[in-house]
Order: C-alpha cells, then sequence, then structure tokens
C-alpha cells in the first residue's frame, strides 16, 4: 500500500487519514488505473471485436480491485486510516451506457472475456449523458440527463481518430479506453468513440433538445427518444459512427500485425450485439472494395468475419431501417446494402429472406444472417423458437449456422463484489476454487440438511435484507420491515415482462386485507424499473406502482401486512444493493417472450427462488434445480405461440367470467386510486388491459396468484426454504458467463488463449 499512500502525498500533500472521501475516490482511480496499465493486454494473431451500442458497465472502482486482487488489502488499508471502502465506492458515478440485460450482458462478458485470456476488445460510443436519469414526481417518471464523465475518468484517451463519412459531411472521432480487468493479471479493453465537439450545453428540459444538431449531440446520450424521425434518424447516425469507426479500427489493427485483408478472418471476428451494429456488414464491404478487393469476394470475406447474436423475439424490436432514412444519412452503403438485397433474391426469391422487402424498409437482422457464419439466441428456449417459427425460413436454409449460447453473469460482481458475507461463507465451505470454477458451487449440495449451514445462510439473507432496508430508505423515504418477505421485480419496464401482473396481485392481496383477511407475515413488494420516455403505457404502470405504494404505504389497516416501494432510478448499483436481500425472484414475462433474462440468474446465485414462467433462461434454471426448488405458473411458451396464431385470445372474456381478475382490474380506475394518482394515465392503463392486454397478463393472473400464495406460506418453514436457496446457490455455476464465454468460443470465436 505503499504506492497508494504515496498518491495521496503526491496529489493532495496530505496523508490518507486527512483526505475527503472525495480526495480518496480519485486517489484510488489514479493508483487503480496505473495498477491496471501493467496488466498483460491479450493480444495475439486473431481477435474478438464485441461491438455493442451499450456496455452497462456499473460502478467499477471496487470491480476493479477485486479483479486486481487486492480489494481486502485496500480495505483493510482504509480502514487502519480511519476510512470505509464502502463509503467511497458511493462517490464513484455509475456510467449509465445501457438499457437494460443487453448491455449488461456485454459487460459481464468484457469481464470474462478479460479473465479467460482471450485476445478481444467490446468496441461502443462514449455516450456523455448516458441513459437518462430517472426522477419521481406526482407519481410519474420524469428523465434527466445522467452526467458521468467527470475531468478524473476510467476514461484515458488512446490518441485514435478516424473520419466517418456521413451524406454531404465528415465527422472526426477520437477514441477513449477502459480498462476491463480479468480476475487476476490480466485486462482488455473497452473502447468507447466519441466526438469532440460534443456540446451538453444544448440540452434544454429534461432531455430535449435539437435532434437535428448532429454536430453537436451525436454522442449526447444513448437511444434517444425515437418517437419521431428525427430521433430515429439520429439512431442511425450514432449506429454507423460506432460501426464504421469499428471497422476502421479493426482493419488497421489487423493490417499492422500483417493481414493482407484478403485473410482478415485470421485476424478478426465481429460479435454484433443484436442488430444496432449490422451497418458493420456493408461498411466493411465499403473499406475492402476501398482497399482493392472485388466486390464478391469482399462479400465472402466479410461473411467469414460477422457473427450475429439475436437478443428478442419481439417484431417491433427488430431493427428495420426505410430506405429513404440510410439515403439521407448513408447514402454510399446504400448502393452495397442493394447489390447485398439483389445476390439474395436471384438465390432465394421469397420475400421472408429478402433484406430489402416491398415495402422499402431493410431488415438489418435479415442482412446478418444472410451475410454472417454464425446467428446464435441467448438461452435454449429462445433458440428453438428462433429455429422454428421466428427465424424458421433462415434456419430451413442455413441450419448450420444456427446455435445457443445461454447468457451467463459475472460472478466477480454478482457474487464477490455484491455480496462480501456470502462470499465469504462459501469460501470456508469449499474453498476459494469457485471463484475460478464456478461449477464447484455444485459441492454445496453435500450440505443440504446440514442445521447449521443452513441456518448460517438465513442469518446471512437476514443480514442483507437490513442493508437493504437502509438502502430503501435512502432512496425512497420508507421504512420496511426487514422481517417481511422481500420480493422483487427489478428489470426494464415493458408490457411482456408484466410488472402490471405483479401489481394486480397486489390490488387483490390489499382487498384481502382490507376485507378482514390477514396474513402471517407481512410481504415487501420491490419495483425497481425504467421505462422508455416515449413508452406510454409502460409509464402508465409505473404509475400504478406510485400510486399503489402512496396508498398502501399510508393505510394503518393495511401497510403492516405489506408495503410497495419502487426504487428510483434503478441501475448497476441498485441492483447490486437489493439481489442479495431478495426472498422471491419475480421473473414472470410471458411464456416465449423473455429472450433469455439474467437478472434470474443474479437472484438464484444469491440465494433466492424464482417464480417464474417457462420463458427464457427460467426453463434451464428449473431443470437445474428441481420443481422442488422453483415456482413455475402459467401458460407454456406453445400454447402462447398458438394463441397469437390463432389470435384467440380475448381479455374482456377473463374479465367478464372472473369477478376476482375484475375486481383487482377495476380497482385501478376505483375512487382510491383516482383520489391519488391521474385520471388519464390511470383510465387509459384500465382499457389497455381490459380491451387489448397483448402480453396475455389475464390468462395467468389466477395460476400467478395460487403458486405465489403457495410461495408465501412455503417461507414458512425456514429450513426447507433455507434448503431451497441452499440448491438455488449450488445450482448458478453453470450461469456464470464464463462457461458462456467458452463457448462462444469454442463454438464461434476459436481464439487460442493467452498463457
Ligand atoms: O437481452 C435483453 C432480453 O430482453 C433479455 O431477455 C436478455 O437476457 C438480454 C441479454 O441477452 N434485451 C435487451 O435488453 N434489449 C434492449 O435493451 C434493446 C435496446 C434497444 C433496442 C432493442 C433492444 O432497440
Amino acid at each position: 500500500m505503499e504506492t497508494l499512500s504515496k498518491v495521496f502525498e503526491e496529489k493532495y500533500n496530505k496523508n490518507v487519514k486527512d483526505c475527503t472521501n472525495e480526495e480518496i475516490y480519485h486517489g484510488l482511480l489514479a493508483w487503480t488505473k496505473e495498477q491496471l496499465k501493467g496488466r498483460g493486454y491479450q493480444d495475439g494473431k486473431k481477435k474478438i471485436y464485441y461491438i455493442s451500442a451499450e456496455f452497462l458497465i456499473g460502478k467499477l472502482l471496487s470491480n476493479n480491485l477485486i479483479n486486481l486482487g487486492v480489494y481486502d488489502e485496500v480495505a483493510k488499508y482504509l480502514k487502519e486510516n480511519g476510512k470505509e471502502l464502502s463509503m467511497i465506492e458511493e462517490i464513484e458515478p455509475e456510467p449509465s451506457l445501457g438499457n437494460g440485460g443487453l448491455g449488461r450482458l456485454a459487460a459481464c462478458f468484457l469481464d470474462s472475456i478479460a479473465t479467460l485470456g482471450l485476445p478481444g476488445e467490446g468496441i461502443g460510443l462514449n455516450y456523455h449523458l448516458g441513459l437518462f436519469k430517472q426522477e419521481f414526481k406526482d407519481h410519474l417518471q420524469f428523465e434527466t440527463p445522467n452526467p458521468w464523465i467527470e475531468p478524473e475518468s476510467w476514461l484515458t484517451d488512446a490518441g485514435i481518430s478516424y473520419y466517418v463519412p456521413f451524406k454531404g459531411f465528415m465527422l472526426k472521432s477520437t477514441l477513449y479506453d477502459i480498462d476491463v480487468a480479468g480476475y487476476e493479471n490480466k485486462a482488455i479493453k473497452l473502447r468507447l468513440f466519441d466526438i469532440d465537439i460534443a456540446d451538453e450545453s444544448i440540452v434544454g428540459e429534461g432531455i430535449s433538445f435539437d435532434k437535428k444538431d448532429l454536430l453537436h449531440n451525436l454522442t449526447l446520450f444513448l437511444y434517444p427518444d425515437d418517437s419521431d424521425d428525427a430521433g430515429r434518424k439520429l439512431r442511425i447516425y450514432q449506429q454507423y459512427f460506432m460501426v464504421s469507426n469499428a471497422a476502421q479500427l479493426i482493419l488497421d489493427e489487423a493490417t499492422a500485425k500483417g493481414c493482407n485483408l484478403h485473410d482478415l478472418a485470421d485476424y478478426a471476428v465481429i460479435q454484433i450485439n443484436d442488430t444496432h451494429p449490422s451497418m458493420v456488414i456493408p461498411e466493411l464491404i465499403r473499406l475492402l472494395t476501398e482497399r482493392g478487393i472485388e466486390f464478391e469476394e469482399a462479400c465472402e470475406i466479410v461473411s467469414h468475419v460477422c457473427a450475429y447474436t439475436n437478443h428478442t423475439i419481439l417484431a417491433e424490436a427488430l431493427e428495420k431501417w426505410p430506405i429513404s432514412y440510410l439515403e439521407e444519412v448513408v447514402p454510399h452503403l446504400m448502393p452495397i446494402i442493394r447489390k447485398l438485397d439483389e445476390r439474395i433474391k436471384a438465390k432465394y426469391p421469397q420475400e421472408n429472406l429478402a433484406i430489402i422487402d416491398k415495402n422499402d424498409l431493410v431488415h438489418m437482422a435479415h442482412m446478418d444472417i444472410h451475410y454472417g457464419f454464425s446467428i446464435n439466441g441467448v438461452a435454449s428456449l429462445h433458440t428453438d423458437i428462433l429455429k422454428e417459427t421466428e427465424l424458421h425460413q433462415f434456419y430451413e436454409i442455413y441450419p448450420d449456422k444456427f446455435n445457443n449460447k445461454t447468457n451467463g453473469i459475472t460472478f466477480r460482481r454478482w457474487l464477490l463484489h455484491c455480496n462480501h458475507p456470502l462470499t465469504e461463507y462459501i469460501t470456508s465451505m469449499l474453498g476459494d476454487g469457485f471463484r475460478k470454477d464456478s461449477f464447484e458451487l455444485d459441492k454445496m449440495l453435500d450440505f443440504k440438511g446440514k442445521q447449521d449451514v443452513l441456518a448460517n445462510i438465513l442469518k446471512i439473507k437476514q443480514d442483507a435484507k437490513k442493508r437493504c432496508a437502509e438502502f430503501i430508505k435512502a432512496n425512497t423515504g420508507e421504512e420496511i420491515n426487514t422481517h417481511s418477505v422481500y420480493d422483487i421485480q427489478i428489470k426494464r419496464l415493458h408490457e411482456y415482462k408484466r410488472q402490471q401482473l405483479n401489481a394486480l396481485y397486489i390490488i387483490d392481496r390489499y382487498l384481502k386485507i382490507k376485507a378482514g383477511e390477514k396474513p402471517e407475515r407481512p410481504v415487501t413488494f420491490i419495483f425497481g424499473a425504467k421505462a422508455a420516455p416515449a413508452y406510454v403505457i409502460a409509464k402508465d404502470i409505473i404509475h400504478l406502482i406510485l400510486c399503489l405504494q402512496e396508498l398502501i404505504n399510508n393505510d394503518p389497516e393495511v401497510s403492516p401486512y405489506m408495503k410497495v416501494v419502487m426504487v428510483e432510478n434503478y441501475n448497476v448499483s441498485a441492483a447490486e444493493k437489493l439481489i442479495p436481500a431478495c426472498d422471491i425472484s419475480e421473473q414472470i414475462s410471458l411464456a416465449s417472450k423473455e429472450a433469455s433474462g439474467t437478472g434470474n440468474m443474479k437472484f438464484m446465485l444469491n440465494g433466492a427462488v424464482t417464480l417464474g414462467t417457462m420463458d427464457g433462461a427460467n426453463v434451464e434454471i428449473s431443470q437445474l434445480v428441481g420443481e422442488d426448488n422453483i415456482y413455475i405458473f402459467g401458460e407454456s411458451s406453445e400454447q402462447v405461440i398458438k394463441h397469437y396464431e390463432k389470435a384467440d385470445y380475448c381479455a374482456k372474456d377473463f374479465y367478464d367470467k372472473d369477478e376476482r381478475i375484475r375486481r383487482a382490474v377495476d380497482f385501478i380506475v376505483g375512487k382510491e386510486l383516482l383520489g391519488i394518482g391521474s385520471e388519464e394515465h390511470l383510465r387509459r392503463l384500465h382499457h389497455e388491459i381490459v380491451s387489448k392486454d397483448w402480453f396475455m397478463t389475464l390468462l395467468d393472473f389466477e395460476d400467478y396468484a395460487k403458486v405465489k400464495d403457495q410461495a408465501l406460506s412455503d417461507y414458512e418453514d425456514r429450513t426447507a426454504w433455507a434448503e431451497k436457496m441452499l440448491v438455488n446457490i449450488a445450482k448458478a455455476g453453470y450461469f456464470s458467463s464464463d462457461r458462456t464465454i467458452e463457448e462462444y468460443n469454442r463454438d464461434i470465436w476459436h481464439l487460442t488463449p493467452a498463457k
């Protein structure tokens, strides 16, 4: 710790004892960056370039200290000097460079690529104001900018720039790197492109700004509101800026290593994370032909370099750009895209295989599948649905391109960093082999039935619940009962994820308590979710939850038995505080709609029991833990897909014939909530659920309520519940992103790990 002490002396001319927490944070930041520099960067002939519009990396200090293997030493050093590392952590701003699961997955993958010693880097954009910061006012979500780049930050100017051509002008980029430490002596880079002239002062009220002022706004926000044409075009500008820079960087790095472009596939493999980076395909072809390669050969080369990951079957999330937009933003790509489309049409005339459809829309995923060599889904069920239904026409012509890569999470952040007591306890039971080989967690099963172990696991959970209650108090002002069951649903707000189903259960329970049915133990229903700024119904659902929070928590007849809290500005840091404390993990999407989910994995690893549908990775979780250790409800994905095919689901029928459902749904527009919230929002939501309910909430309500009641009553047998917790932790090993990345490498990337 001598070098660290020196930093404080040199930077502030002070002893660490006399430094403020801010000074300590900045001193630690500088010191850690120095330590990371000394790391061997993974290099090698062939490299993986993980291109993604999002990297939801979370705060970096503690994670870096853990991966550098110095966390305990630093914490001890600070303690000896009267400081708390946990307080220093609070100072760090969280970069909000992602929306949700897709961005967080990319961040977990970087950690695992580094840890496994694979040569690689992440490539994305340096959004100055990130995704918006969420604020609640009058029970509604408001968006404000989330600046996270301070004069001293994790970013390092890489001294690399490129020119990116747009119609009528060029933009010069600057590249910033963030070092990503792997576990034990390794590191890779996250490379974020930016423009020098981005200007935060153009942001007006909330997150409004002139979307046409591209020279100044290009890298301000992640996914600015795309509810209008200007917003959608801005996304195309951002995407092209990202991939043109990436393509230039990749070609430069490869040629520097001796690549003659014909053999590019020996030097580079690109993983296209969802369709946001898909324009890298025509862009690489453009650059290769500019450098003298024939068009046909350029197509061939690129087809051996690019692989595509699909994260959704929701049609509206699969990007289709109007030709007219592309002509306006990147006219030089359109002749290439047209040629790519003609080549396909010549071979496969079916409309549903076309890149450009009859409405002049360019289907980005179709381009990825035709001109990439691999397409993967993110959980076993999801990949099966892609093959059998959503992308069946492609599976028929390219069966060998399709493969599954079930998602994973980095245990460094989601156990070692966020849950020290549990980590230490597992270490005391198993030794520390599980830190590198997550499958060793399986050995916890040897402790089944051991009363002292079960008691310890319960104690660790109870302590986590106490710490979490403090966080909730600070975030929401609400006091919660630490002996209540913590039932948690944290994820982006989307109708298919069905936060509204949870809300209907809460209403039903409230009505029962009002009618005199007092439950044995209180439950705290915890939510955290941001809604896309232009997603009206999602915002209405937030409004409903916040109104319920107000009504229920302030009703002395009900609040001793249940409370509702919605955490404001849910992000990675909040997740780290909530997940260790969870008893029941809500994973209640309509079956077939959640591609995988990764929160479900974080919760099980921290000893929560899943309440979920047979959707996404829940299916694999249930196979691993067995039916006694998970609560499954609801219609199967096959049935749901049939309902959509036959269009035979009618929400109104459920509403009409089931009085319990009707009472809960009508409560949304009853006098209690109308007395608190906005009539416009509540009526619109009520109407949506009764007359449309596209994600079939009412179909699953009865079964959900039954199974949830069962889980809550099983919770009372504390020993049996602790055993479920133990099995969940033991079986989580499969969901390490190290396993996922090993599979990507084995099946898609074929890289040689550095020694
Ligand atoms: O990707 C999520 C899936 O919903 C989730 O099931 C999966 O676990 C996770 C990782 O594979 N997808 C997203 O998070 N998607 C987005 O955030 C998104 C953002 C902008 C878009 C489309 C999707 O235009």
